[in-house]
């Protein structure tokens, strides 16, 4: 039996992973670390609690002691484990650098120590900063913008060293913007939907005509669980969803979806050094033979009715949770205070 460390399971990405591996191969057994950060929730890995392929490690990955623990016996690694949030990281950066960075170090430390069959980096397109025109390819320079990325970066290319120096089996992607169920409501999707279920204000950064390229978590889950098979040691594939929206337009669709005016759109003082559009080519994963499924109108209507559906998961979180509160109220309060010139 496969025996697969899956760091950062409690959060949005890699508990759809996990659930999805688990569904799909009774022959994998999985091992979860995760710190339980504000953005991790057992809750998101429910359907594994119990089972004799599943064991739960509480830890952190920059922690040496905790990583042996998790990974022994593991012959496969993926680390989805990172603080993810580029607007927290621009309000203090220094555990985006312990996490993104030396948690990276620690892992791939261990990795090469037991020698495991394949480690994947879970990188981000943000990585290679901004484009105002075409696609990124895996080949293009990285020019990370803000600290949250400057941090991935450093974790995506430490890993590739451990190939190249090593030769860890290590592959490395890069995704684009998730969106999806059991996604923290501190991201754009999540927060407008649940904000305009209670006709709270949609804070749109700046014009709003910053472009995103939606890719649906289960289509991005599915995608890593066919690189486990067919991924190369040493590459890097981006992942991406093929879907470009402008924020303003997002906004747009998620009030209608929820019949919901568009006077609850708040335009508000701009994210510092915003990036301007992300766009992944993804011919390289094509080639291999593998494309995302979910059309955007269809996952974003599903996210949707997911988030109406599942208030018992979200409204603890945003009213419950004083971390959230407390969030929501240094990244928002003076935003809302002082509204923009409407986008
Ligand atoms: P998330 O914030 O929802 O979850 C992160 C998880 O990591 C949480 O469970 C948290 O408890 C855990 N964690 C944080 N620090 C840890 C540490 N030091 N040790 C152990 N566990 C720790 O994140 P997500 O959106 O699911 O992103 C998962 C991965 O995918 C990240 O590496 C992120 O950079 C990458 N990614 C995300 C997106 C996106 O759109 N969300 C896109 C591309 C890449
Ligand atoms: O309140 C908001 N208002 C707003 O206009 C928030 C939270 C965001 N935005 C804008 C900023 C971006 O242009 O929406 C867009 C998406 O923002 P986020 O949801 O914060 O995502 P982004 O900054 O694009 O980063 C995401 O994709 C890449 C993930 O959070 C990263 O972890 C991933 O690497």
């Amino acid at each position: 039996m496969k025996k697969v460390l899956v760091t950062g399971a409690a959060g949005f990405i890699g508990s759809c992973f996990a659930r999805r591996l688990f569904r799909e191969r009774d022959d994998v057994s999985i091992v979860v670390l995760d710190k339980l950060t504000y953005a991790g929730n057992l809750a998101n890995l429910e359907p594994l609690a119990g089972s004799p392929r599943y064991r739960f490690v509480k830890g952190d990955i920059a922690d040496p002691e905790a990583v042996r623990d998790a990974m022994e016996g593991c012959d496969t690694v993926l680390n989805f484990a990172a603080e993810t949030h580029v607007d927290r990281s621009l309000q203090g950066a220094a555990h985006f650098l312990d996490t993104d960075i030396k948690g990276v170090f620690v892992l791939l430390e261990e990795a090469r120590r037991i020698g495991v069959e394949k480690f994947i980096q879970i990188s981000t397109d943000e990585v290679y900063g901004q484009i105002l025109e075409g696609e990124f390819k895996e080949t293009d320079p990285l020019n990370p913008r803000n600290p949250y990325s400057a941090a991935k970066c450093g974790g995506d290319r430490l890993a590739y060293s451990y190939w190249a120096s090593y030769g860890v089996p290590v592959i490395v992607t890069r995704a684009s913007n998730n969106y999806g169920p059991y996604h923290y409501p501190e991201k754009v999707i999540p927060l407008f939907i649940t904000n305009a279920i209670d006709d709270l204000p949609l804070p749109l950064y700046g014009d709003g005509r910053n472009v995103r390229d939606w890719l649906h978590v289960e289509d991005h889950a599915a995608g890593l669980i066919f690189l486990l098979e067919h991924g190369k040691a040493g590459e890097t594939y981006n992942i991406g969803g093929g879907n470009e929206v402008m924020n303003v337009d997002l906004t747009r669709r998620i009030l209608e979806l929820l019949g919901k005016p568009e006077t609850l759109i708040r335009p508000v003082a701009d994210r510092p050094g915003h990036d301007r559009r992300y766009a992944l080519n993804t011919d390289k994963l094509k080639a291999l033979g593998w494309a995302p499924t979910v059309a955007f109108d269809k996952g974003l209507e599903d996210t949707v009715k997911w988030f109406v559906e599942h208030e018992s998961w979200w409204r603890p979180i945003k009213e419950r949770d004083p971390e959230f509160k407390a969030w929501y109220a240094k990244n928002y309060a003076e935003r809302l205070a002082a509204p923009q010139t409407p986008a």
